[in-house]
């Protein structure tokens, strides 16, 4: 007698996100639709960022954004891409973007009801594009808080990183991935590139309680505050009973840095510096949506002192520090940040 063994089934990101659906009964299927877009446009991105290295894609823009950086052509069309995918969805009604200094509003008449916004830094680490290092996407939905059938304002997007409906980051690495949450955990899907379609391959993602790896660009140790300073000798420090010292790793690529801590165990920072009193990253677009999937998945997210999740949004290109990864490790590193606070208080 033969018997039949049923082949492994796999579930694409489109599969899965129908069959989360019923997670979310008020949202009906808009929210599932978003997610959709943001997949389909992340696809034209990776095939962008795959042929770099050939095309003439590769160099400046010629243009700076409105952080006064240099813009170099993926981002651009990396921008245009989600931009475009959003605004063709029906479900965006503006979205935030790193790259445009003001929001951006959709007046399609498919978006005419929609009650979504959409915050996102379309080609983070695009200064690693000319090297080939792992590059990524980041973005965030919130329910928008203007009346649904008139314009988009600037206090759509001005909502604590606690308001948030989902998030999400793509890494274009080694091999592609999509990350994301809404609020039940956190599942991540590679790109299989011979059928085209992101499947489940880290479901229910934990990152580990403590680690050894610690990532800050130590390049601007002079120009860190005295608790960041501690907190790197205490890494450095021999102690077996803790495993230190603990390993330096550092990419320069916010998702990447991020993405490798998930899943090994360890803590990201870029404090604050001499020259960049609020650190460099943008708490709409890199900060809260990593926040929120970081607590999903069990870690923890700070400036130092407050959660991330909890600081109220003053402007669209808000910039803080970020203390991000193992519960041990940023418990560690906020205990030093207190201990400097009291130090420089007494
Ligand atoms: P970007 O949004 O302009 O790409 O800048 C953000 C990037 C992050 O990916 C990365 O973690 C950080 O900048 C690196 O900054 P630095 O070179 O100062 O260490
Ligand atoms: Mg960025």
């Amino acid at each position: 007698m033969s018997t039949l063994i049923p082949s492994r089934r796999f579930v694409t990101l489109g599969q899965f996100i129908i069959e989360r659906q019923a997670d979310f009964p008020y949202a009906k299927g808009e929210l599932s639709r978003l997610l959709r877009d943001i997949g389909i446009a992340a696809k034209l991105v990776n095939r962008e960022v795959n042929k770099a290295g050939l095309a003439d894609i590769l160099g400046e823009h010629g243009e700076t954004n409105v952080q006064g950086e240099d813009q170099k052509k993926l981002d651009v069309y990396a921008n245009e891409q989600f931009i475009r995918a959003l605004g063709a969805g029906g479900e965006c009604i503006a979205i935030a973007s790193e790259e445009n200094e003001d929001l951006i509003e959709i007046s399609s008449s498919v978006s005419q009801n929609a009650r979504y916004v959409v915050c996102i830094d379309p080609l983070d680490g695009s200064s690693n594009i000319d090297v080939n290092v792992s590059i990524g996407t980041i973005f965030s939905i919130y329910r928008r808080r203007s009346e649904v059938d008139g314009s988009a304002r600037v206090e759509d997007f001005l909502q604590k990183g606690t308001e948030q409906v989902a998030a999400g980051y793509v890494i274009y690495g080694s091999s592609t991935m999509l990350v994301y949450t809404t609020g039940r955990g956190v599942n991540g899907f590679t790109l299989d590139p011979s059928i085209g379609e992101f499947c489940l391959s880290h479901p229910d993602m934990k990152i580990p309680q403590s680690g050894k790896i610690y990532s800050i660009n130590e390049g601007n140790y002079a120009h860190f505050p005295e608790g960041v300073k501690a907190f790197i000798r205490y890494c450095q420090e021999e102690d077996t009973s803790t495993g230190r010292p603990y390993t330096t790793r550092y990419i320069g690529s916010l998702v990447a840095d991020f993405h490798r801590n998930m899943i090994k165990g360890g803590i990201y920072i870029y404090p604050s510096t001499g020259k960049a009193k609020s650190g460099k990253l943008r708490l709409l677009y890199e900060c809260n949506p990593l926040a929120f999937i970081m607590e999903q998945a069990g870690g923890l997210a700070s400036d130092g002192r407050t959660r991330i999740l909890e600081l109220q949004p003053e402007s669209l290109h808000q910039r803080t520090p970020l203390f991000i990864g193992s519960p041990e490790l940023v418990n560690t590193a906020e205990a030093y940040m207190r201990q400097e606070q009291e130090t420089t208080a007494s």
